[in-house]
């Protein structure tokens, strides 16, 4: 009975999500997108419409899916828009945010180390690097390799095609003899296709502690589509931000200028934007939350009153009670058997690792099994 109650509520939600949106939106898209693609004959157009709408219909489910559940929940991975990209680079700034200063260090004082176990015997690579944001840290490695005459082509993926045009613009600026090719969009997608185009060994980058927002199943999940889109003797290259004092890892995420409140605080705004939401902002409050124990630290909006919030692109209302939480992110920090770990599930072995003096940080480089 409860069971078929739950299909009737989600059937319902679902009607909701779909009526509302699509006679708001999906119609005039879907007529534009034919339209455009009958006038110009361009398949890509409609494509990237119908990838557009996919995006917002995504944003929607999941919003609809994560505060209707008990505990609610947002992805982080819609931290991300203009603002939260901006907000993200205000918090890599900060100096309680030592994940940054520590793998800028790693690869500031190991570059030759790092080159060497990248490419052995001097042969050429390709270097791509996932989510590759502003590049900042990526530069000091590139430079180094450039300087050592190293032949490497970097290929920096996004799905910012904001940050892949500004990071291509400004290393053709600083690094002018380096071979770049920006590419947007679906990581495995695009390295299937460099697959077929190129021959050359490849090393992945996924810095900045980036795995840290998975928790384990999608960890692996990701972990093993990348193993499949790897082939012998290419590498993996990945930021771990390690166990530490708890009183440090709290401070870097509750820091004292907000920033990291309002990067959470962004994904609200955001659904009031794109879903025609009515979230006041003052009224939820940020808290970060520890566990020593498993290494994961949680970062929550909490309400600080009962209150309704109506999101109108859902058909629906949301009640909060006071002391509510939204859990928002996860920042899972590792120690070396937890890595070990997760190299040998996936499928991986580890290389070799590079950590910064203070052993906070650790970038692992590992090989297919
Ligand atoms: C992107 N990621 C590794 C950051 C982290 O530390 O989990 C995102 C972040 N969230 C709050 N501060 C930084």
């Amino acid at each position: 009975m409860k069971q078929v109650c739950r299909k009737r509520r989600r059937f319902r939600d679902w009607c909701a999500i779909w009526g509302s949106f699509a006679s708001r939106h999906l119609w005039s898209f879907a007529l534009c997108a034919s339209l455009m693609a009958i006038k110009f004959g361009n398949e890509h157009i409609t494509i990237k419409i119908m990838e557009q709408i996919t995006i917002q219909t995504d944003f929607a489910k999941d919003v609809l899916e994560g505060l209707s559940a008990n505990p609610k929940h947002l992805s982080s991975k819609y931290f991300y828009d203009d603002t939260g990209s901006k907000i993200f680079q205000d918090i890599m700034r900060m100096p309680e945010y030592y994940l940054t200063d520590c793998e800028l260090e790693i690869f500031e004082t190991q570059s030759d180390e790092i080159l060497n176990a990248f490419t052995e015997d001097g042969s050429e690579f390709e270097i791509i690097e996932l989510g590759a944001g502003d590049g900042v840290k990526t530069k000091v490695l590139l430079s180094h390799f450039l300087n050592k005459n190293c032949i490497c082509e970097y290929v920096p993926i996004d799905i910012s095609e904001d940050a892949v045009s500004n990071l291509v613009i400004d290393m053709e600026l600083q690094l002018p003899g380096l071979n770049i090719k920006g590419k947007v969009g679906d990581y495995f997608k695009l390295i299937d296709e460099i697959n077929t185009a190129e021959k050359r060994k490849k090393v992945l980058l996924f810095l900045g502690s980036n795995i840290g927002n998975f928790n384990e199943l999608e960890s692996l999940d990701f972990l093993s589509k990348l193993k499949d889109v790897m082939h012998p003797g290419d590498l993996l290259f990945i930021g771990f931000d390690l166990k530490k004092d708890p009183e440090i890892i709290l401070n870097a995420y509750n820091d004292p200028h907000g920033h990291t409140a309002a990067f959470n605080l962004n994904l609200l705004d955001r659904i009031n934007n794109k879903l025609n939401a009515d979230f006041v902002l003052q009224n939820f409050r940020h808290r970060e939350i520890y566990d020593p124990e498993t290494g994961t630290a949680k970062s929550e909006l909490i309400s600080i009153t009962k209150q309704k919030v109506e999101i109108q692109d859902l058909g629906k209302a949301f009640w909060f009670e006071e002391g509510e939480a939204i859990f928002m992110e996860m920042s899972q920090k590792y120690d070396l058997n937890m890595i070990t770990g997760l190299a040998k599930k996936s499928g991986f072995q580890v290389v070799r690792n590079f950590y910064d003096k203070r052993l906070y940080f650790m970038n692992s480089l590992w090989k297919l099994k």
